[in-house]
């Protein structure tokens, strides 16, 4: 085997309220579990950290009108999100929260270093204040109409009619989203200041460096971002929830008593803390994952999110790390999606429009979804969601293509030679096919995950079981069983092996039902890696007299009752 590789890889922090949609999951973190898994099966030592992004309105408002204290709401909804990913199976090594205080230190470790940099300064602005409310009203607090298209309910931050971003003070006859008053003022408020302008050569030469590994779409969102210009931004908001500006010594900083971090300026530090959270908890080292000076020159760092997450990690995260001065590691490779649609427009956490990940789950199995997100990433565009394209792509792939040759060899196997792998007869020229048409396969499946091409892959991974239904129509063990039980038994032989390379491969995407075929096929733990093919051979993975037993029924056909009920059910077909 080569060289193993320490690989870290994050995935965006869901933000805390409210289970996430299929969207959600397919952008970031289902193809960074995938990828992961196909790392682990390859030998590499990874750490694939994820958590909730738990700071914010939107935490503060939906705690509201939960009737709940934002903690705990907090501590609830971290709990349903764990849960949905177990469900999911998302073998994150650690699911940390950003409201630990793990994160809140290094997020004040951060500022003190900027600081001590000269790149973080207090400055005066104007904010909407509430009298009734007795507060400042950032962001989503206020709501009021869109000086652009009129709409009266656009947020403080953004108009959900037309989707310009706005500042809280552009909207006309605002009001509290807190209270209703219309007893709204500007007023003076100081803010900390991230003087952004300052790295901007810093960053610049840093894209140029790293984005060399980056997909295009991400260098080009960087340099629009760095072409216009870095300017100052504030870091922190009128808000008691979150993380608190203190001085050197941990004390309030004056003045910032009732403020707290910006939530988009301690979320990506949740990255390094939730790493800090998993070394704390399993007693692994996690600054050979994060500090070059302790090794981590040679970790590569891996991120996935939605393309909308892309500047902040770009631009903004790195700022953070770079202008610290420390020797913080930054990102080497970064997969950025486009959206999943839902029937015309976008699936909505605000507007339930969409299938959720709990939802899901209570309808079919994870693998059933993991399935058609990956084959159907959206990664080169927006991909759209439909019920028929999920049926298609379960009863087609799963079910007919992957279930029924695991079912058919095994169940033959077991009716005719007792359940043994058969000792082989003489390969001949469909088995020479099947072996060049894998080695060729599999080379290509590696090389597109390697890419992070998760479409191509799956694509691949279909293509590869599809070779093996063709390999047994040449091949045709049971017509060969009348007159030649040998020839036969090499059919046999060579299906019962493929069917556990096929599992083998299936395992990063369709884990759970990969593991049933691996356990009917008797494969210990230790022999799931993946498949070195050189080094094996068609015949040769199972032994001789290897005990085999047919799994129970792999994936159940969608029935197009189903869809039509789920359609209804869901609203899908109506934009
Ligand atoms: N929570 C936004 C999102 O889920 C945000 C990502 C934070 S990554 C540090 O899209
Ligand atoms: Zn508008």
């Amino acid at each position: 085997m080569t060289q193993p590789r320490r690989i870290l890889i994050t995935s965006a922090l869901p933000y805390i309220n409210g289970v996430k949609h299929l969207g959600n999951l397919a952008g970031s973190m289902l193809p960074a579990d995938v990828y992961a898994r196909v790392m682990r099966l390859k030998g590499h030592d990874v750490t694939y950290i994820c958590a909730t992004d738990e700071h914010g309105t939107p935490a503060e408002l939906a705690a509201q009108a939960a009737g709940q204290s934002v903690q705990q709401y907090c501590d609830e909804q971290y709990e349903i999100q764990r849960r949905a990913g177990e469900g999911f199976n998302l073998s994150y090594d650690w699911f940390g929260r950003t409201s630990r205080p793990a994160n809140h230190a290094l997020t004040q470790h951060f500022a003190q270093m900027l600081e001590q940099k000269g790149l973080i300064e207090e400055r005066t602005s104007k904010q909407v204040y509430s009298v009734d409310d007795g507060r400042f009203l950032p962001d989503r607090y206020v709501e009021g109409t869109c000086p652009h298209c009129g709409y009266e309910k656009a947020r403080g931050d953004q108009c959900d009619s037309c989707g310009r971003l706005l500042d809280p003070t552009d909207l006309k006859n605002p009001y509290s989203a807190v209270s209703g008053s219309r007893n709204i003022e500007v007023r003076d408020t100081v803010h900390l200041y991230l003087k952004q302008t300052g790295m901007q050569d810093t960053i610049r030469a840093w894209v140029n460096e790293k984005g060399a590994n980056w997909p295009q779409l991400a260098v080009s969102i960087a340099n629009k971002w760095l072409d216009e210009g870095l300017i100052a931004r504030s870091i922190t908001r009128d808000l008691s929830w979150g993380v608190k500006v203190t001085d050197t010594d941990g004390n309030p900083r004056p003045g910032f008593e009732n403020k707290v971090f910006y939530v988009w300026f301690d979320a990506p530090i949740g990255y390094i803390s939730a790493t800090q959270e998993w070394a704390e908890a399993t007693g692994k080292d996690w600054e050979v994952l994060w500090k070059r000076d302790k090794g981590a020159d040679e970790t590569e760092y891996v991120q996935f999110m939605g393309k909308d997450n892309v500047a902040f990690h770009t631009v903004s995260f790195p700022v953070t790390l770079l202008g610290s001065g420390e020797p913080w590691k930054t990102v080497d490779k970064l997969k950025a999606f486009n959206w999943v649609t839902w029937y015309g427009g976008k699936f909505s956490t605000s507007q339930k429009r969409g299938v959720f990940m709990d939802q899901a789950l209570d309808l079919l199995p994870a693998d059933y979804w993991r399935w058609y997100l990956i084959a159907n990433a959206p990664e080169g565009s927006d991909a759209a969601f439909t019920w028929e394209g999920f049926q298609a792509a379960v009863n087609s792939d799963l079910a007919n293509v992957l279930g029924n040759f695991v079912n058919r060899i095994t169940k033959y196997c077991a009716s005719k030679f007792d359940g043994k792998v058969p000792e082989a007869g003489t390969p001949g020229e469909a088995e020479a096919w099947m072996e060049r048409e894998l080695a060729e396969r599999l080379k290509a499946l590696s090389a597109h995950y390697e890419a992070m091409e998760f479409r191509k892959a799956a694509a691949e991974t279909r293509a590869i079981w599809a070779a093996g239904n063709e390999y047994l129509t040449k091949a045709e063990p049971w017509v060969k069983y009348k007159s030649d039980v040998d020839g036969a038994a090499v059919g046999v032989r060579a299906g019962l092996n493929l069917a556990a390379i096929f599992a083998i491969i299936a395992q990063p995407i369709i884990p759970e039902a990969a593991k049933k075929v691996l356990d009917a096929l008797g494969i210990p733990e230790g022999n799931r890696t993946w498949p070195d093919w050189q080094d094996k051979g068609l015949l040769d993975a199972l032994p001789h007299g290897h005990a085999i037993t047919p799994p129970e029924v792999l994936f159940q056909k969608i029935e197009d009752a189903q869809v039509a009920e789920w359609t209804e059910r869901f609203g899908g077909g109506k934009a």
